[in-house]
């Protein structure tokens, strides 16, 4: 129904204030509304007054009513079906018997996550887990109460083998990227189970890759089974007090051997996502007989630890407080007290950073699937309100402007989803030992750059797709907020942005520029088989020559001094991102069952400053005076925090 709002409807209301009708008679008005319901109208207007009923009859608000227009909301139907960029992807990489096989549960699966697996995971976001500390009787007890929806999505967790598909390896190296299109699916719906998951994940790839009989014999079958009562999830114990990017300095918790081989923690973790999980693997530093540790990296190892004994007690762990967060509300993230904690040594003496790097390129990944399934899942939101809502005489889906702005985030979407699958497909590789040397560079630099790279896109999609539905996006009840919320911890978590950059330096330096090596090869080879379409013609030259910038710029920049290469580590980051990102949509593009929008979405990609490491260097941001300005820049006016509360 449309109706039009005459100039005397601010009559009518002033009339319905009584102001009118004290001050002076009413006019007759030319207001042409539609109003279903005259009875009920008449009936309730027992005001302003019963001498105009015709008129009373024709005013839409009244007291108890709220007008007759009610605005469609938003709605999901299948998150595989409707993801042109999952389905071609698969389709052009996996073999076909693979994909006949795993296409059925997908289909279901897009399906569930768009219907009760959202249900529950929104569930979680309404019920936030809470703390109880003591029993009646004064006994400390700490505990962490979660949702029945909380515990739900533990249980379909288990059923769906979101752990276990990728090590059972029914379809060998193409079972890792089977989880991780069903990961970019569930994590935007799970209500942040995705977080548990993603550390159960690292835990098992833990186990696997260190052999330790202990994790592999006692943990690792009840993180791969489909038994919900089996099920285990872990922990990722790696924040205290002293700060969560400087893991090696910041690592306070010391680790007392005892006489039967295990360890005794004592400790504080700060920042312990998913208090209630089942175990958990953390740092620590072993006391030797002198009541000394090793301090920095050297003195880390990697311990495991199960939460609670076997008559369900907490095992020497006290939880301070949960922690009270902008987003992540559904977490129980809390704060622990390690008092004596039994745990048992999993790495090499002083080995521990090293070993749950295993553990951090797993929580990475799936961190940048968060990202890629957040993206998508607003983006769908926001598209199928885009032909429901109306204003300005037409449907915002037939606004241009509108469709360009959904469109500039389509763009972002299918470059971090093809991306976080490429990524993918390599750990696959690496899980059946089938990864050359080549793609273990590749997943090594393509890991953090992942990861900090979609971070930022969910940040800034999620920021976009909230302004789209206008207000609503701003209404806590629409569940909306909740995604911008949840993006914005995926720039932090697992690594900030610069600490990720300088760990995309780390394997540069540790590879002695290997990975770079890789990243050209790898990059090139796939330009060479889009150059041949000629539409794509001039977006591949445009990432080629992104491609040369940046290896020239690496290569200037690692025989100069360090402080250049540092502080350029973000800018060459996302040059790298863009570029790779770049090749890989036109790749996909063309592939001779692309989509004309696969082409479209290819060139536009290329239309950005695909290298703005060479751009900042050529403003001299990186130089002496550059690193200056941009002190005097932030510190210009700041009166040293004195008068601070
Ligand atoms: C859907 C949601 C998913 C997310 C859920 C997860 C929730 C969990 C929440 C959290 O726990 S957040 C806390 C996560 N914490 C971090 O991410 C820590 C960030 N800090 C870093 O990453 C630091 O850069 C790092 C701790 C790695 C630095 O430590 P060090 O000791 O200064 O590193 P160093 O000395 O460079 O490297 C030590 C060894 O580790 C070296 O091996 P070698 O001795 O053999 O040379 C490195 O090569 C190795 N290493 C470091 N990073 C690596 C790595 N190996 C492989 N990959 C890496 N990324």
């Amino acid at each position: 129904m449309i109706f039009r709002c005459p100039p005397s409807l601010k009559m009518l209301r002033l009339q319905q204030s009584g102001f009118l009708l004290r001050c002076c008679p009413p006019k007759t008005t030319t207001a042409v509304f539609s109003v279903r319901d005259k009875s009920v109208w008449a009936e309730e207007a027992g005001h302003p007054s019963d001498r105009n009923v015709d008129l009373q009859s024709k005013i839409p608000f009244a007291r108890a009513k709220v007008g007759p227009f009610f605005q469609d909301k938003p709605r999901l139907t299948n998150m595989y079906l409707e993801d042109v960029t999952l389905k071609a992807y698969l389709k052009r990489i996996m073999p076909e018997e693979v994909l006949q096989a795993i296409t059925p549960d997908l289909e279901r699966f897009g399906r569930r996550v768009a219907t009760d697996i959202g249900v529950l995971g929104r569930e979680c976001e309404l019920n936030p887990p809470y703390l109880t500390q003591y029993d009646a009787w004064g006994r400390r007890t700490d505990e962490v109460v979660t949702c029945q929806a909380w515990r739900t999505l533990h249980d379909i967790s288990a059923e769906e083998g979101i752990i276990a598909i990728p090590y059972e390896r029914e379809f060998g190296q193409w079972s890792r990227l089977y989880q991780v299109a069903k990961l970019h699916m569930f994590n935007p719906a799970s209500g942040l189970y995705s977080c548990p998951l993603a550390m159960t994940d690292g835990a098992t790839k833990v186990a696997e890759l260190s052999g330790d009989s202990l994790l592999l014999e006692r943990a690792y079958p009840h993180l791969v089974s489909r038994n919900p009562a089996d099920f285990w999830t872990s922990g990722q114990w790696m924040t205290e007090r002293r700060g969560g990017s400087d893991v090696a300095n910041g690592t306070e918790t010391i680790a007392v051997p005892q006489e039967d081989g295990t360890h005794r923690l004592y400790g504080y973790k700060w920042f312990s996502s998913a208090t209630d999980a089942d175990m958990t693997l953390t740092l620590a530093r072993v006391m030797d007989n002198t009541g000394e540790v090793v301090q920095g990296t050297r003195g880390l190892s990697l311990f495991y630890l199960e939460t609670r004994d076997s008559s369900g007690q907490l095992n020497n762990i006290q939880v301070q407080r949960l922690k009270n967060k902008l987003g992540t509300r559904q977490l129980p993230t809390g704060e622990l007290l390690l008092d004596g904690t039994v745990a048992h040594k999993v790495s090499d003496e002083g080995r521990g950073v090293a070993a749950i790097a295993d553990m951090l390129t797993i929580t990475r990944i799936h961190n940048s699937l968060m990202a890629s399934g957040c993206m998508r899942r607003l983006l769908n939101l926001a598209r199928d309100y885009s032909t429901r809502r109306r204003v300005f005489g037409k449907l915002i889906c037939e606004h241009p402007l509108h469709m360009q702005t959904l469109g500039r985030m389509e763009t972002e979407t299918r470059g971090a989803t093809l991306l976080v699958l490429e990524v993918g497909r390599l750990l696959g590789l690496q899980d059946c030992q089938m990864a050359s040397e080549q793609y273990q560079l590749m997943l090594r630099l393509l890991t953090p750059i992942t990861k900090l790279y979609t971070a930022k896109q969910a940040v800034a999609v999620c920021s976009e797709g909230l302004e789209s539905f206008g207000g609503q996006g701003y209404i806590e009840d629409t569940g909306l907020p909740t995604f911008l919320r949840d993006a914005q911890v995926l720039s932090i978590w697992e690594g900030t942005t610069n600490v990720l950059s300088h760990d995309v330096l780390r394997s540069l330096v540790k590879t002695k520029g290997a990975v770079l090596q890789a990243f050209y090869s790898d990059t090139a080879a796939r330009l060479k088989q889009a150059v041949v379409k000629e539409n794509l013609r001039p977006s591949c030259q445009a990432v080629e020559l992104a491609l040369h910038k940046t290896m020239a710029f690496a290569q200037k920049a690692a025989s100069q001094e360090p402080a250049k290469l540092e502080v350029a580590a973000r800018d060459l980051s996302y040059s790298l991102a863009r570029t790779y990102i770049g090749a890989l949509m036109l790749e996909h593009a063309s592939w001779d069952q692309a989509s004309p929008t696969d082409i479209t979405a290819a060139v536009r990609w290329c239309q950005q400053d695909l290298c703005p490491v060479v751009t900042s260097d050529l403003a001299g941001c990186y130089g002496n005076e550059g690193m200056a300005q941009d002190t005097a820049l932030v510190m210009e006016g700041y009166q040293g925090g004195a008068s601070s509360p």
